[in-house]
């Protein structure tokens, strides 16, 4: 049986680069991996899927064809593929790989909360998915920004209830104190406390901190690992990261 990790986060934080970078990076250290598309509305993809999606179901055709908007027609385009959910699973399994890489739409909200895709992810990881949460550091670089996007993370987990890890992607945009930053509040939660404190001392950051205070009792707020899907640096991290899970750390089966 092979390990599928679903790719997830926030429209624009890399998902489908770190897609094509993680199974390039895999195939070049001699495992086997596939890149599966699950985004039905991409026009451009950095890749080129193994399993494409769009072969069964094409977001601009459901726009003409229901009169739908791009948000009405990713709902709709979810339960369609959920319908032929059977051939899809089937066209992956006609690989013998190791590793599924599964790149989703950038509507985080609109994939993460439906319940078709739930259905979507058990049916193509036979309930084992593993999910990989990606934050764009631009955003990550606040303390605001990194409590929210930590929030938005386990939101997602609470969804799939299935084992995830958080990813800061595109570290090759940030400069070297910017990124030791990001490390410190990563590994030392006292200092995140202190900047969340001193970021603008009103309401937000109140509620932030109780928030961060809550994550942390719960165990969502899992130190993230830190990548360039770019500059293909720190895939190993993330590699070594799901195959702990799946060598047996962890139990995969949902509960
Ligand atoms: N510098 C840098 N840019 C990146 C990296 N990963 C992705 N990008 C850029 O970020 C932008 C969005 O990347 P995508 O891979 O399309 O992101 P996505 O999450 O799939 O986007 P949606 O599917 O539209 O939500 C593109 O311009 C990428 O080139 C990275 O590691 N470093
Ligand atoms: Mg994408």
């Amino acid at each position: 049986m092979n390990s599928t990790i679903f790719v997830l986060g926030p429209a624009g934080s890399g998902k489908s680069t770190f897609t094509g970078s993680f199974v390039e990076w895999m195939q070049s250290n001699n495992y086997n991996a596939i890149a599966v598309n699950l985004d039905p509305g991409t026009e451009f993809l950095p890749y080129e899927p193994d399993v494409d999606v769009r072969d069964y179901v094409v977001l601009q055709d459901i726009m003409q064809d229901y009169s739908l908007g791009p948000n009405g027609a990713q709902i709709l385009a979810a339960d369609l593929i959920a319908n032929q959910i059977d051939d899809i699973k089937k066209e992956i399994d006609e690989y013998d790989t190791d590793y599924v890489i599964v790149d989703t739409p950038g509507q985080l909200e609109l994939f993460a909360f439906r319940t078709s895709s739930e259905f979507i992810m058990d049916q193509i990881s036979d309930r084992k998915g593993f999910i990989a949460f990606l934050m764009d550091p631009m955003v990550a670089i606040s303390p605001s920004g990194y409590v929210s996007l930590l929030t938005l993370s386990a939101s997602v987990f609470f969804r799939f209830y299935t084992p995830f890890i958080n990813i800061i992607n595109k570290i090759d945009l940030l400069n070297d104190s910017d990124l030791l930053k990001l490390k410190s509040w990563s590994y030392d939660a006292g200092v995140l406390y202190e900047d969340l404190r001193n970021e603008k001392p009103n309401m937000n950051n109140v509620y932030l901190t109780e928030i961060l205070k809550s994550l942390q009792e719960i165990g969502t707020s899992s130190t993230p690992i830190f990548c360039s899907s770019k500059e293909l640096k720190g895939l190993e991290y993330i590699y070594s990261a799901i195959q702990m899970v799946y060598s047996g750390g962890e139990d995969l089966e949902k509960r």
